[in-house]
């Protein structure tokens, strides 16, 4: 359809920017969009005008961003990825608007706390932890680099759960982050597509040619679009996130309902209803329900035939398409994307076979981010065969030409040929997502140097020998808008009054602290500016938790998903062991410290679960000694989400990223906090490593097993129960927890779970212990010499820019999506 435009419609009223016009604004929005006046207003309706009144200063600079696109003929990048973990909008969207001042002065005027408003809008909680949040920050460099991106997700209707402690175990209840609505987004009615399931594939022979296949399904739904504006620093582009809805066709089965099945009238409503319901809460475990898969399809097939239609509309010919389009893979998650892609060029753009798989191969680029094996998708033939018939067809297809050419040209041997293959044909026979994400991009990235070599040399090792040049490392990084400047206020303050403002469009300019490290003047303002955020938690704390905490003693936080890699347990047993040691020498001079710890577990996960009690067991027995003196307190801060990382993250003095080497493949959380000016303690593990160089060895403090140290215990098997037994601490710590002086109610509850340490110790708790203790002892020492801390800390936030999100997506745009 083309649209005839008239040039003398007239232009929409201009939005300006001054206070005094987003006072009116406001005003308007409450009154005309939300239909009320300032004196019956509740907060709710004043949060919803001003996100209306900023939406609109954001979408003046959407639509040229759209068009510029558009008139230059640009490459888009699309990122298709199951999670979008993007928290609060506002006062992300106020900041790079650069609106901060004039929306303060406006709010004054009219008499309302913006603050206390803000508050209220509900975290997008998209996503569960690192790479969800990473498509986030992602999705806000593309924009403030100026590369024309669509995000591709799933509009899911429930978030991640939250989180209540009861009786110190976890309880997960729904998340509904749409009750208030959601201002920020645009339901796209006309951007809908079909989206099939099941059925069988017919054959239309056609003669002197390749036969024909078509899909009869046996289930179709809709896929409606939802647009959610990203706005980029200085808003200097505006991308879109694009989020698919699932719809029935029939909403109701009058038929049915006719006949007096009222429920069975409204089956195809329910079945597209439960699609995109809830978010899966797996976060590197195992998520593998048919309705999983479901979601991928759903989400992989809208968003494709949304790209080629586009693509078409524009360009008009399907052999541009790498040269116009770079399609990201955001783990395998969306991998089907890459059959799918195959069947529509093959059965609806008419393209022949070989050349469908050569357009497809030049436009996918695909990040993996986790080697546990229990995360690498798998699913079984029969599933996938009943479910997507043609992409079956397809996929034995794509298997027998990779398998040809790695047997004839490159001479793989047969152990290589069952590795390579699409199917795991040992036991029952699995289509293997990962083999064809890989296969099926030109590029395959890692997320830190360690885990992109540790990819080659595990996982991969016989994809990377077929194509050597396909696997490259892009080591994470975080936007340094909403993790330094806006959840940091006053230390972004100092560092403007310090060093001026380049930072802010360069965080590596931050190293111009270094010049005032050292200065003393510079150092009590640097800690001051801590110790209010430290105040600002304390509070946070004492009205959540009714605890009261000192904002002098150190602020040692461990926050992220709960996981035995992540090893909270070791943290926690270290903590049972200090608490021993306070008993024991009270005459010492010991360094007051709270221990924080917050984070979600899966709701399946039983052992991740009995971590979460026993932080709050210990908790509640060691806060409540009062022959510890204060020094030591525990806080378990529930329901953490990215909000909660916002007013954590500034307030830490030791950051604790302490994984079993070669198991986290890089984190983000690690770069948060040392930005914002915390030491770290943690293992040579995923992108701690490159933040060692970057931060220089003096300035972070390591312990423990490297990655290949690991690797050869657990090749040799380690022993321990040895371990223990050498170690007065630490048989000491687990014998009080596995003998029930944290759970007098129930004094087995460890058992088992200790009883692991002693039996195989597959993460490496007890093997760490001891060099995870000594390192702890050093923290105290640095502790004890406050300018040697501080110098350390201000080159922390110093010497972290490289690890801005910015400098991670101008890389992929180089070296992956070539835009
Ligand atoms: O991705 C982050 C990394 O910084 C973390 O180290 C990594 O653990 C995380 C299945 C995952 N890997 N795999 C997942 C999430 C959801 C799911 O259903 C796997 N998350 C990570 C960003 O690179």
């Amino acid at each position: 359809m083309s649209i005839v435009t008239n040039p003398d419609l007239p232009l929409p009223p201009p939005r300006f920017t001054d206070a005094e016009h987003l006072a009116s604004s406001i005003i308007e929005k409450l009154t005309y969009q939300v239909g009320k006046n300032s004196i019956v207003a509740q907060p709710h309706d004043w949060l919803r005008a001003i996100i209306l009144a900023i939406r609109d200063r954001i979408i003046d600079n959407w639509m040229e961003s759209t068009t510029r696109t558009y008139e230059a003929g640009s490459k888009r990048v699309y990122y298709l990825s199951l999670e979008f973990l993007i928290g609060r909008l506002l006062r992300d969207s106020i900041s790079n608007l650069e609106l901060v001042d004039q929306i303060n002065e406006a709010m004054g005027k009219l008499g309302v706390d913006l603050a206390e408003i803000a508050q209220l809008e509900p975290d997008a909680a998209l996503g569960n932890g690192g790479l969800g949040r990473l498509a986030a920050c992602f999705m806000e460099s593309m924009a403030t680099v100026d590369i024309p991106a669509y995000g591709y997700g799933i509009r899911y209707v429930n978030g991640l759960f939250r989180q209540e402690i009861a009786d110190g175990w976890q309880v997960e209840l729904p998340e509904n982050w749409l009750a208030h609505g959601n201002p920020w987004e645009f339901h796209r009615r006309e951007s809908s597509y079909e989206i099939y399931f099941g059925g069988k594939v017919d054959i239309i022979e056609q003669r002197g040619a390749e036969p024909k296949y078509v899909w009869k399904p046996a289930e179709r739904m809709m896929a409606e679009a939802y647009d959610t504006p990203v706005v980029g620093w200085r808003a200097n582009r505006v991308n879109t996130l694009r989020l698919w809805s699932a719809e029935p066709i029939d909403p109701i089965l009058l038929d049915k309902f006719n006949a007096g099945d009222h429920i069975g009238a409204l089956q195809e409503s329910t079945k597209a209803e439960t699609l995109t319901r809830v978010l899966y809460p797996a976060d590197a475990n195992p998520a593998g329900q048919e309705l999983r898969l479901r979601q991928e399809y759903f989400f992989s097939s809208a968003s494709l035939q949304d790209i080629l239609r586009r693509h078409m509309q524009q360009f008009n010919d399907i052999k541009l398409l790498p040269e116009k389009v770079a399609i990201h893979l955001n783990d395998t998650h969306p991998a089907v994307s890459v059959i799918e892609m195959m069947r529509l060029l093959i059965d609806i753009y008419g393209v022949e076979f070989d050349e469908a798989w050569e357009l497809t191969v030049a436009t996918f680029g695909y990040t993996n981010h986790t080697l546990l094996p229990e995360a690498l998708e798998t699913w079984p033939v029969p599933l996938f065969e009943r479910l997507f018939p043609r992409h079956m067809q397809l996929i034995y297809a794509v298997n027998a030409k990779i398998l040809l050419h790695a047997r004839k040209e490159a001479g793989a041997s047969d152990e290589a040929i069952r590795q390579i293959s699409l199917i795991d044909e040992g036991g029952e026979r699995r289509v293997r997502m990962g083999n064809i994400a890989f296969l099926g991009s030109h590029s395959i990235n890692g997320v830190s140097a360690l885990h992109t070599e540790l990819m080659k040399d595990t996982v991969f090792y016989n994809l990377h020998r077929l194509h050597p040049d396909r696997i490259n490392n892009k080591t994470n990084g975080i936007t340094p808008r909403r993790w330094l400047k806006e959840c940091n206020p006053k230390l972004t303050a100092l560092i403007r009054e310090t060093i001026g403002d380049d930072f802010l469009d360069d965080a590596e300019k931050l190293q111009a602290l270094n010049d005032v490290a050292e200065d003393s003047s510079f150092q009590e303002r640097f800690e001051a500016v801590k110790r209010e955020n430290k105040v600002r938690l304390s509070n946070l704390v004492g009205e959540r938790l009714g605890t009261r905490i000192d904002p002098n003693a150190m602020f040692d936080i461990q926050i992220k998903r709960i996981h035995e890699y992540k090893r909270q347990l070791l943290n926690i047993i270290e903590a049972v062991a200090l608490y021993d040691q306070i008993r024991s020498h009270p005459e010492m001079d010991w360094v007051p410290r709270v221990k924080f710890f917050a984070g979600k577990a899966a709701p399946s996960y039983h052992n991740a679960k009995l971590i979460i009690k026993l932080a709050n067991d210990v908790a509640r027995v060691i806060n409540n000694d009062p022959s510890v003196r204060g020094l030591l307190k525990i806080i378990f801060v529930p329901n953490y989400n990215v909000s909660t990382a916002e007013v954590m993250i500034p307030a830490a003095d030791l950051s604790e990223q302490i994984s079993t080497a070669g198991m986290e493949a890089s984190g983000t959380g690690n770069m948060k906090f040392a930005i914002n000016g915390a030491l770290t303690i943690g293992t040579l593990d995923g992108a701690n490593v490159e933040m060692r160089d970057w931060v220089g060895a003096e300035n972070i403090v390591i312990f423990g097993l490297t990655a290949d140290e690991v690797d050869e215990a657990r090749a040799k098997g380690h022993n321990p129960r040895e371990i223990i037994e050498g170690s007065k601490e630490l048989s000491q710590a687990l014998s009080a927890i596995s003998s029930g002086v944290f759970s007098h109610d129930d004094p087995g509850r460890y058992t088992e779970l200790v009883g692991g340490l002693y039996d195989h110790d597959w993460f490496m708790v007890a093997a760490d212990f001891d060099a995870y203790a000594a390192a702890q002892r050093e923290v105290d020492a640095i502790w004890n010499d406050k300018p040697a801390w501080n110098v350390k800390a201000i080159r922390n936030t110093a010497r972290m820019g490289w690890f801005s999100s910015d400098r991670a997506i101008r890389e992929y745009a180089r070296d992956i999506w070539r835009v």
